[in-house]
């Protein structure tokens, strides 16, 4: 990649091409983005992503200075074969970083939040989509049982860990693990984020499909006390994705609006690390293609997916 023009947004790509476009993303904007390394993948890969962070302070409502910058954190590819989540982690990331000092409303965004990007989490699930077996899921580790492979690093976080909408079985989809953390990339983003030191107010795992915008908790069909807060910023963010060409969003608590699922990213980033705005989204399609997106929606649905995080950051600000 000789220069930033050159990485084709509207196409899907390897673990490679985006690890090189990471690479250079960090070198063009060397000024706003530093990369970071939550560590090595089972498989020995390496699982990275940046942070945009410009050198302006933050300030409160009443245009006072803060002490501390508050951050954002959004990754894609947790499952593998939901290639549209990390095309779209990739266009909004792009977009922020080339539209800082021209767009008013993304650099205003950009100096009051520090923003964590993670493209791709699954790395070795991500490359196993393109070389071996186009839907898989799950991590790639091995199991009590020879023959079964991986658990769902979305069933494998230590809150409330496979109690309920996760199996014990590792030749399931939703293997939630041998225990809580077993999986060596879900252990590490968790201490990732926990190293933050709660600087972290606002969470998005991305998913593919069914067009929801969901908010904790995944465990139980009970809300939160939050819960009001939260989903109101869910409104906010389909409202606004919707604007641009119609897509309809539902939103709603996870165990209310897809399923019961133990062990999420979002439950634990509400639960155990205080983000308060902890959402899990999942982006189009509602099934017509499913998980095989046609590459020309990649750059229509991180359009309108951007959209509704402008807004929805906007609101986090506010509230
Ligand atoms: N759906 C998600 C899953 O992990 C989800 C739904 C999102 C559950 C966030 C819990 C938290 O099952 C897909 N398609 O993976
Ligand atoms: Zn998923």
């Amino acid at each position: 990649l000789s220069n930033t023009n050159d990485f084709a947004y509207d196409k899907y790509h390897t673990l490679e091409e985006i690890q090189a476009w990471i690479d250079q993303m960090v070198s063009t904007y060397s000024e706003l983005a530093t990369l970071f390394t939550v560590g090595k993948s089972y498989e020995n890969r390496d699982i990275i992503g940046f942070k945009i962070s410009s050198k302006k302070m933050a300030t409160k409502l009443d245009g006072t200075k803060t002490a501390m910058k508050k951050a954002v954190w959004w990754d894609g590819g947790i499952h593998a074969r939901e290639w549209i989540s990390p095309a779209t982690v990739i266009y909004i990331a792009y977009t922020f970083l080339s539209k800082y000092g021209q767009d008013p409303t993304i650099t205003h965004l950009v100096d009051q939040f520090d923003f964590y990007i993670l493209p791709v989490f699954n790395v070795d699930g991500y490359v196993y989509t393109w070389t071996k077996d186009r839907l898989w899921r799950k991590t790639r580790s091995k199991t009590s049982v020879p023959t079964c492979f991986g658990a769902d690093p979305n069933r494998n976080w230590d809150y409330h860990w496979c109690e309920n909408g996760a199996s014990h079985d590792p030749c399931s989809d939703t293997f939630c693990g041998g225990k809580a953390f077993s999986e060596i990339e879900v252990s590490q983003v968790a201490k990732y984020i926990a190293d933050q030191q709660g600087a972290i107010v606002h969470y998005i795992n991305f998913h593919s499909y069914s067009q929801l915008w969901m908010s904790p908790w995944g465990w139980t069909a009970a809300r939160p006390a939050q819960y009001k807060l939260q989903d109101d910023g869910s409104v906010v963010a389909i409202n606004a994705l919707a604007a641009l060409y119609g897509t309809k969003y539902g939103h709603g608590s996870i165990a209310e609006i897809i399923y019961v699922s133990s062990g999420s990213s979002a439950d634990w980033t509400y639960g155990t690390a205080n983000v308060t705005f902890s959402y899990g989204v999942e982006l189009r399609d509602t099934g017509e293609y499913g998980f095989l997106l046609p590459e020309n929606q990649i750059i229509p649905t991180g359009q309108e997916t951007l959209a509704g995080l402008i807004a929805l950051v906007q609101y986090i600000e506010k509230h």
